[in-house]
């Protein structure tokens, strides 16, 4: 394979999808050794098939706000790779959602999705919509809106989407609702369901436990503990909330969140009713963290900053793509930090990513950290086909051994010579190599 080839051809195809370009020649990067030890994938044009989603609905969402104004969204489902399984992955709603960001979502999940040893395929949608300040009716009537073009192409055994940024329990429960309406049938099309009508336990936490399962593991190798490190934080959304939830729980101190609007560092740790009122925070809608200095005086608010200039021993981007840049991670690597684990997707540039691995930091991929989120997704899925419920334990102890199967898989494809782990390559090699077998059994198409 020549990747620079593979990529001018698809900038080619492709202008301006910055994201997607990104996304794929990180995992081209990555594969490229193994690749060509397989002159049957080159044959079959694995790559060049592996890269292009299997197909993208684009549709207009027109709903009507409190002031009875007509407003228009795009919407979006991009269905990747089903090699594996139906097409799963989240919806996001944010401003800054477009193609090229779904795309890279979608490829990455496609990777992600296979190493958490379950059957599913990988798939992205969302919108531009914000939620920013929306009513809860706004909220609702546009996520019918939305279920109103995709649920045509979603089924239990064909699609299933979920949640990401801007979408959570409330929006999930709205569509599904719509979803429900429209088809007649109650067949765990989403996951992040409230418990009431198919949820699973441990769903809302999943991303962030399962996260902190795989950093637990990480420092294991390393013959280190996760008890007493203190650790810095992006975000507040509910990935942010169920890392801080769990390092807290294992006896890390959290020191940092962070919104649009800046970074909270709170000397005390973000635990105990703190957490609680990062929940607060979210529900107020109002999408920044500053209102955390003012309750909790011990803390300082630093507006427009991001808290990676902060010395601690565990960063954790849990916020959204790219936020994590080179000159970040210079500051990163002289504050001494040892482990920076993504549970954000691709949220450190590749800038940052080589820094990381010259400087001998462990750093592991989104794809590897953060796929507690859909494994438990999966696990809903099961439950649902099943027609009951598990309990919280069960759940949390499925999720314990698949993060641990995640972790043993970067191992196993990511130790360089030098017995430094690459877990990037893991996770890339390891997601690659299933998808790769499972596509060449199933035939040129
Ligand atoms: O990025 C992700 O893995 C998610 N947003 C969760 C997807 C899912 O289907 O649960």
């Amino acid at each position: 394979m020549d990747i620079n080839q593979v990529m001018s051809s698809l900038e080619l195809k492709h202008p301006g999808e910055k994201e997607y370009l990104q996304a794929v020649r990180e995992v081209l990067l990555c594969v490229a050794d193994v690749y060509n030890q397989h002159p049957e994938f080159e044959k079959a044009k694995i790559i060049e098939r592996m890269v292009e989603p299997d197909r993208i609905y684009t549709f207009r969402v027109t709903w009507t706000d409190d002031r009875g104004e007509v407003q228009n969204n795009i919407g979006y489902r991009v269905q990747f790779n089903n090699a594996i399984g139906p097409y799963k992955g989240g919806i996001r709603f944010h401003a800054s959602v477009n193609l090229s960001i779904l795309k890279f979502l979608g490829f990455e999940q496609t990777f992600k999705n296979a190493l958490t040893t379950l059957p599913m395929g990988g798939a992205k949608g969302g919108s531009d919509f914000s939620p920013r300040g929306k009513s809860d009716a706004e909220i609702m009537r546009f996520c019918q809106a939305f279920m109103l073009e995709l649920w045509k192409n979603i089924g239990p055994d064909r699609d299933v989407p979920a949640g990401d940024i801007g979408v959570g329990g409330r929006e999930v429960g709205y569509m599904y609702g719509m979803y429900k309406k429209l088809c007649n049938q109650c067949d765990g099309s989403m996951t992040g369901k409230a418990l009431e009508f198919g949820g699973s336990r441990i769903r809302p936490e999943a991303t962030g436990f399962g996260a902190l399962y795989f950093v637990q593991q990480m420092l294991a190798m390393q013959g280190d503990d996760i008890k007493g490190k203190t650790i810095a934080v992006s975000g507040f959304g509910n990935v942010a909330w169920g890392a801080v939830t769990k390092a807290t729980e294992l006896g890390a101190k959290v020191v940092t969140i962070s919104g649009p609007d800046g970074y909270i560092y709170d000397p005390d740790g973000v635990s105990g009713d703190k957490i609680d009122y990062m929940l607060e925070l979210r529900a107020s809608g109002e999408d920044i963290v500053a209102p955390y200095a003012e309750r909790y005086p011990n803390a300082t608010f630093y507006p427009g900053r991001r808290p990676w200039e902060q010395k601690v021993d565990i960063c954790l981007p849990c916020a959204t793509q790219n936020e994590v840049s080179g000159d970040d991670a210079k500051n990163i690597i002289a504050n001494g930090v040892k482990y920076v684990a993504e549970v954000s997707n691709m949220g450190c540039t590749p800038e940052a990513i080589d820094a990381f691995i010259e400087a001998g930091v462990i750093y592991a991929p989104g794809k590897a950290v953060n796929a507690g989120g859909v494994a438990t997704s999966g696990l809903e899925m099961t439950q649902n086909a099943m027609h009951l419920q598990w309990s919280a334990a069960e759940v949390d102890a499925k999720l314990h051994t698949i993060m641990s199967d995640i972790h043993t898989q970067c191992v196993t494809y990511g130790t360089e010579p030098n017995g430094y782990i690459n877990y990037m390559k893991g996770a890339n090699i390891a997601g690659f190599m299933k998808v790769a077998n499972a596509m060449m059994g199933q035939g040129v198409m």
